[in-house]
Order: structure tokens, then C-alpha cells, then sequence
């Protein structure tokens, strides 16, 4: 990995909490604040109307050497108020206690209607030209490099909930570009629940912990979110991709992201293209397995927080490519019968295959969450001169959405003039005035055309940049409230998404149906689903109704075939195992010169090795303990390498540490490490183990000769695990991969 951290003792491991280690004795010496951390980074310093200001980023932050008000006036006291004697009453004109307690009274603002947990990171988007042909935009010209600021997000949960729900993934970016700022709004679902904006409320409600008890939090295994998207049926494409691994991502890093709605580009010639947008991730697609995600979800549930921050910290900076599908503007807007503004459809890759027009690379982390992540606002409708919006129904809702909930989250309507949300390019509007209003506009003429301000500001052509509207047609049509009749097939593609997948994935994807409907009170409601599931797949349906225990209804539907898309795969390919978290449980017994060889290795294969030790501090004298038998879970590792004897730790009492209660007939070891090797043996993880360490993979259960198990020189265990990560998980382990 790359040195971007450090700690005591050399080798980089992530999540240092201050770019340098704290003194023991409480600091004294008055100095300036200390630097960001290395892998931090703000937003850039433009002004309020986006002109570079050339000052550095910690201008931004607190300066000067002593505690002062926000006024600036230096304190020598902030942990006494003002009194009347030192038993007296306190003083009403005490004003920095006053200012102290007030501005934390405010320190909250509302948190998004949805998608309110999140985290987000810096970074660059490199235009690889491919894109010329079909959009003017500049930032998507040979070798435009462009800023961007991507955050990713759960959509139920509040912002406090955990991170491995079972949900879809918002990945929303700003390309920070020279036309002015270009959002795309995307999920990692490609599909929508809904065909028109005026049901999001709707879904949302559904979705969102019922409002007598407001349980259940971020989740939708519940009564009222399958009652609706059982009504609504269109829901149920997006549904079983909520049901497939997608809904558990194990990373950030390991998403697709997908702009969802059919965008309009055209290019300097003035010739339109319609285009979806797909982010493909270096990394592949992974994800996680259910029982691990929920385990997660206690043990860390800021899991997808710190894998994203870690990663970053640690150099294994996340790609994603930029691609585009590219479909004629045709009056019709259908694509091989695919009607492209239907977002409850996609168009399968082997039909229109993706084109790449560009990678980002996310390598900085935020300095301040507040600041960055919680204040930056998206919208569908920041868009640059090359791309516009097409009559998607959902879309054409979204374009209002946005700026409307900035006003309240955001307090006003200059949330554009917060550093994250400052655009990159000149800003010269007629907006004046209203609650933050950092800009101190000059001239007295904010109108157009004046004289008053020499005219100033001009509009602009379209051959100096400007943003012309498309001139789509519009058809010659009536005023209704309907849909077209291409949007009334709702089973067709969650047929073939399902279909699509290997029979590993279905497993899970029945096993997702069946746990969710499960926890549903009402049977009405299960059995409304069934059905859906009915016209989806018989199989499918049948499996999920015996785990109800419930008859498995017949098809109330024909639903046209459509061949399987193998793209929609996530099983089956290599990728790199960049940021993988190794975890090498060590103990007296452990080879100290071998572990740190292990260490040094893992941590060149550009993944983080952290050392399990029966207790804390040091190893031996030599090798630093990152996670002990009582701090470690087996969900935290991809790996795990087993380098000791599984001795048992001091504390290996029930009454100290449950988890050290009964061995489970593994008495040999210590019980925490049979359940951590257990419980990552279940969820198919690679293990490898040298010496003493075999015997403690068999006094835990676990047969040698199982698939992805290595017995190996501590020389050979490393590229064997980087070859077991590349396929992500250890699928043979699974009998229906193993079978298949
Ligand atoms: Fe959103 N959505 N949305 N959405 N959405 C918001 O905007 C809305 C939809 C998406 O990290 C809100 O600033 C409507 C589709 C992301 O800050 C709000 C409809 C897609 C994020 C809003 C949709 C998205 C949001 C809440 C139905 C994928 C988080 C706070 C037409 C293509 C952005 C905010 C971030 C956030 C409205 C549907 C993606 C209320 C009305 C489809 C990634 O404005």
C-alpha cells in the first residue's frame, strides 16, 4: 500500500484518527492547528461565485493559536460560565457561554428525506474521448480532467442507521467542470420502483419505518413496503434487484452505478443521441452474504463508511469507469421495443453494449463530513451545455425535487454558494439576496438587459458555451394523467433478471424473498406477492411459498420471454484485490519472523493485514496487535490466515466475553477463534493457515481439503489468497456453485 498513513510501528494501517500521534501529558505549548491528515482533502477555495481565490484549503478551517469567540476574540476560560460568586447564580451577559450553547443548540439541520446515511470522498474524472462524437460537453473531451465529488448512500435509513441493510445504493457525482457543475444522480440499482415522480412520496412512505412505532429503521422487510409494491407491480424489477446481492453491497468500492433514466446528448453539430449511464467498477461487483451483513450491522455499522475512508487512506484509490449506452433519438424513443423512458427497464449490455468514455478515481477523503458530505446537494438538473433530460416521467418529477428539499435541508436558496456546492466556473447570475448570502454582489442592475451595468451580464451562444435546450419535439397529444401502454409489461425483465443470474445468486435472491416476507405480519400481503412472484418465475415462487409455508399461486399472467442477460451477473470473473482486509491471528506460539514476512507481503499485495492476537500491545516485543479475540469478528476480514496455536487468551471466560462461553466441541482452541474461523468458513472466505495453525482450522471444525483452504508455506499462502480474493468469495463452497 502506499505510505499516505503511518503508524508506530511502519507499516501502514488505516484509520489513524489525527495526522500525528497524540502526546501522552496534555499539550501546552501553544501552536497553529494541525494540518488535515494526508488522505484528507476539502473543496477547492473559489469564491461564492466560483472564481479561484488562490488561498489554501485551510483557509477554510480554524486558524490561529488560541481559543477565540466566533468573533474572534481570545478566551482564557471555557469550562466555567460566569457567576455570581463560585456557588452564585450564573450571569445572563456571560456571551460566550451564551454564544457557546446556542450555536451547538443549531448544530443539526434536517437530514435528507431520503438517502440521509451516507459518505462520500475527493476525486478526478479523466475523459478518454470516446464520448466526442455524441456530446459537445467539455469535460468529457480527450484527456479533460475534471474534479469530482462523489457521495454514496443508503436510501430508507436515518442518518445514524447502519450501513449493510438490505437497500439500494445512492452514488451520486458532481463533476466540478469548466461549463459549470454537472450532477448525475444515480443509483446502483439501474431500474426504478416507480414510472412517474408523483408516487415517490408514495414508495417512500412505504418504505420508511411505519409512523406509529416508527419501526422497523432502514429496512424493508415490513408490512407496508411489500403492501405497496405488491399494489404497484411496476415496483417489482427494482424489488428483485433489491432482493439479489445488489441490496448488500460489500463495498462501495464494488458497485455499479447507473444513471437510471435515458439522457439526451447532442453533440457541436447540433445531432442528438439518447444515452444511459453506467459507472463500472475496477474492482468488480461483490457483495456481501446475508447473515455477515446483519452480523455487520452490530458489530460495525459504520461498515461501508470506514471501508470507503480506509481504503482511500490507505492508497488502494477506487476506479470506476464511465460508460455510456448510445441509442438513436428516434421519434418513438424505443430501443429494440424497449421503451427508453420507462425507468422501471434497462436495456440489456448485449443489446447496446457499454461504451467507455472515462474513469474516475476517488483519492481523497473529506476533512469535515459536516461541511462536505451532509452539506453538498445534488440535483438531476445540473446539467452542462451537450447533456440534457428526456420526458421520463420520473426524471421530469426529479428536476423539481431537488432544489426544493435544498431549501429547507439547506436553509435558504444559497446552498449553491457552500464550498462543496461552489461551482468551478465563473458564476455571474441575477439571484440576489436570502439567508446566507455570502456573495457581496457589486452594480445596481440585476436584471436584463440593463444599461446601468455597461449590460453586463451578457448572454451567451451557443458557439460561446451556452446551454441551449434541446428542441426535442413534442408530440401532438392530449392533457392526461396516464401512462403510455409500453409501460404496462411489469414481469418481463424481473423475469430475466432473474434468469439471468447463476444459480448461486437465485439462491440467495430466494433465500432474500423469503426472509423479507417472513417478517410480515399480514398474509394477505405475502400472498399478493406471491403471486407477483408467480408471473416472475415459478420456481422462484414455489421455493419462496414453502419457506412461508404457503400454496404457491399459478401465473395469472403471460409474460413475453426475453433471453437472459449474462451481464447481470456478479459470479465468474478475477479482479484485483485492492484494500481486501486480511486478518492473521497470531499468538505466543506464532513465528514472529514469518509473521512479519506474511505482513510485508499482504501489505505489497495492496490489501491491509491486521494481526489477531489473544490480547493487545505488541507481539512478542516486535509486532504491533490491531484486533483482539474479544474486539475481532470474522466480518471485518475477506481472509483470514491462521499463524498460531488458537491458545486461549486470559479472558477466555464466559462471564468476561460471551463468545468465550462453551467451546462447541472445540475445545482445543480458544472458542473465539473456532467461531471467528467458523463463521468465515461459512461465509465462503479463503483461509489459509501454516504450521500450527492447519491443526487449528481441524480443532474448529473446518475439513482441510475443503474448497479454498491453504495449508501453505507462509511464502505460498499470500498469492494463494490474493487468487481466492480475485473471485471474491470461495463460491465452490456453495453446493449449488459447486454443482453448477
Ligand atoms: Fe432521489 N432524491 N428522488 N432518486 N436521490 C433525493 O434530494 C427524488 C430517484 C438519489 O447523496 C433528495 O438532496 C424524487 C432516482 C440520490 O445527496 C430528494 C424521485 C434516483 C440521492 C429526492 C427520486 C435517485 C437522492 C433527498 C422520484 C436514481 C442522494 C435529499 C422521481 C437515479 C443524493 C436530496 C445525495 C436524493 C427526490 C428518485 C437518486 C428528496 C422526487 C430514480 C443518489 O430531492
Amino acid at each position: 500500500m502506499s505510505d499516505q498513513s503511518t503508524s508506530a510501528n511502519g507499516l501502514p494501517i488505516p484509520g489513524a484518527p489525527a495526522p500525528q500521534q497524540p502526546s501522552l501529558a496534555e499539550p501546552t505549548e501553544p501552536h497553529d492547528p494541525l494540518p488535515p491528515k494526508a488522505d484528507q482533502d476539502g473543496p477547492e477555495t473559489v469564491s461564492p461565485t466560483g472564481v479561484p481565490t488562490g488561498a489554501p484549503k485551510t483557509s477554510n478551517a480554524q486558524s490561529g493559536r488560541y481559543l477565540t469567540t466566533a468573533q474572534g476574540a481570545r478566551l482564557r476560560d471555557t469550562d466555567h460560565s460566569l457567576k455570581a460568586g463560585p456557588r452564585g447564580p450564573v450571569l445572563l451577559q456571560d456571551h460566550h457561554l451564551r454564544e457557546k450553547i446556542t450555536h451547538f443548540d443549531h448544530e443539526r439541520i434536517p437530514e435528507r428525506v431520503v438517502h440521509a446515511r451516507g459518505a462520500a470522498a475527493h476525486g478526478v474524472f479523466v475523459a478518454n474521448g470516446a464520448a466526442e462524437g455524441i456530446t459537445r460537453a467539455g469535460f468529457l473531451a480527450r484527456d479533460a480532467q475534471t474534479p469530482v465529488f462523489v457521495r454514496f448512500s443508503t436510501v430508507l435509513g436515518s442518518r445514524g442507521s447502519a450501513d449493510t441493510v438490505r437497500d439500494t445504493r445512492g452514488f451520486a457525482t458532481k463533476f466540478y467542470t469548466d461549463e459549470g457543475t454537472f450532477d448525475l444522480v444515480g443509483n446502483n440499482i439501474p431500474v426504478f420502483f416507480i414510472q412517474d415522480a408523483i408516487k415517490f412520496p408514495d414508495v417512500i412512505h412505504a418504505g420508511k419505518p411505519h409512523p406509529d412505532r416508527e419501526i422497523p429503521q432502514a429496512q424493508s422487510a415490513h408490512d407496508t413496503f411489500w403492501d405497496f409494491v405488491s399494489l404497484h407491480t411496476e415496483a417489482q424489477h427494482h424489488t428483485i434487484w433489491n432482493m439479489s446481492d445488489r441490496g448488500i453491497p460489500r463495498s462501495y468500492r464494488t458497485m455499479e452505478g447507473f444513471g437510471v433514466h435515458t439522457f439526451r446528448v447532442v453533440n457541436a453539430k447540433g445531432e442528438t443521441s439518447l444515452v444511459k449511464f453506467h459507472w463500472k467498477p475496477r474492482l468488480g461487483v461483490h457483495s456481501l452474504v446475508w447473515e455477515e451483513a446483519q452480523i455487520i450491522n452490530g458489530m460495525d455499522p459504520d461498515f461501508h463508511r470506514r471501508d470507503l475512508a480506509d481504503a482511500i487512506e490507505a492508497g488502494a484509490y477506487p476506479e470506476w469507469d464511465l460508460g455510456v449506452q448510445v441509442f438513436p433519438d428516434t421519434e418513438d424513443e424505443m430501443f429494440e421495443g424497449i421503451d427508453l423512458l420507462d425507468p422501471t427497464k434497462i436495456v440489456p449490455e448485449e443489446l447496446a453494449p457499454v461504451q467507455i468514455i472515462g474513469t474516475m478515481t476517488l483519492n481523497r477523503n473529506v476533512t469535515n463530513f459536516f461541511a462536505e458530505t451532509e452539506q453538498v446537494a445534488f440535483h438531476p438538473g445540473h446539467l452542462v451545455p451537450g447533456i440534457d433530460v428526456t420526458n421520463d416521467p420520473l426524471l421530469q418529477g426529479r428536476l423539481f425535487s431537488y432544489i426544493d428539499t435544498q431549501l429547507t435541508r439547506l436553509g435558504g436558496p444559497n446552498f449553491a454558494q457552500i464550498p462543496i456546492n461552489r461551482p468551478h466556473a465563473p458564476v455571474n447570475d441575477m439571484l440576489r439576496d436570502g439567508f446566507h448570502q455570502d456573495a457581496v454582489h457589486s452594480g445596481t442592475a440585476p436584471y436584463q438587459p440593463n444599461s446601468l451595468d455597461g449590460g453586463c451580464p451578457f448572454l451567451a451562444g451557443a458557439d460561446m458555451g451556452a446551454f441551449i435546450d434541446v428542441p426535442a419535439p413534442v408530440a401532438k397529444s392530449r392533457k392526461v394523467r396516464e401512462n403510455p401502454a409500453t409501460f404496462d409489461d411489469h414481469y418481463s425483465q424481473p423475469r430475466q433478471f432473474f434468469r439471468s443470474l447463476t444459480p448461486v445468486e437465485q439462491d440467495h435472491v430466494i433465500q432474500a424473498y423469503t426472509f423479507e416476507l417472513g417478517k410480515c405480519y399480514e398474509e394477505n400481503i405475502k400472498v399478493r406477492q406471491l403471486q407477483a412472484l408467480a408471473n416472475i418465475d415459478e420456481r422462484l415462487c414455489a421455493e419462496v411459498a414453502a419457506g412461508l409455508g404457503l400454496p404457491a399461486p399459478a401465473p395469472t399472467l403471460k409474460v413475453e420471454a426475453a433471453d437472459p442477460s449474462p451481464a447481470l451477473q456478479q459470479v465468474g470473473g478475477t479482479w484485483p484485490v485492492d484494500g481486501r482486509i486480511i486478518g492473521i491471528l497470531a499468538d505466543g506460539s506464532t513465528d514472529l519472523a514469518a509473521l512479519a514476512r506474511i505482513r510485508a507481503a499482504v501489505d505489497a499485495a495492496d490489501m491491509v493485514p491486521l494481526v489477531i492476537a489473544p490480547q493487545g500491545g505488541m507481539l512478542g516485543g516486535q509486532i504491533p496487535v490491531q484486533r483482539t479475540y474479544l474486539t475481532a469478528r470474522s466480518t471485518e476480514f475477506d481472509a483470514i490466515i491462521v499463524a498460531g496455536s488458537g491458545e486461549y487468551g486470559t479472558d477466555a471466560v464466559d462471564s468476561l466475553d460471551a463468545k468465550a462461553g462453551n467451546p462447541a466441541g472445540h475445545p482445543a482452541v480458544d472458542p473465539r477463534v473456532a467461531i471467528l474461523l467458523t463463521e468465515a468458513y461459512r461465509h465462503s472466505k479463503a483461509l489459509g493457515a501454516w504450521g500450527s495453525g492447519a491443526g487449528v482450522l481441524g480443532a474448529s471444525g473446518i475439513p482441510e481439503d475443503a474448497p479454498g483452504i491453504l495449508v501453505e508455506s507462509p511464502e505460498e499462502i499470500v498469492p494463494g489468497l490474493v487468487t481466492l480474493l480475485s473471485r471474491h468469495r470461495v463460491w465452490d463452497r456453495f453446493p449449488v456453485a459447486a454443482a453448477s
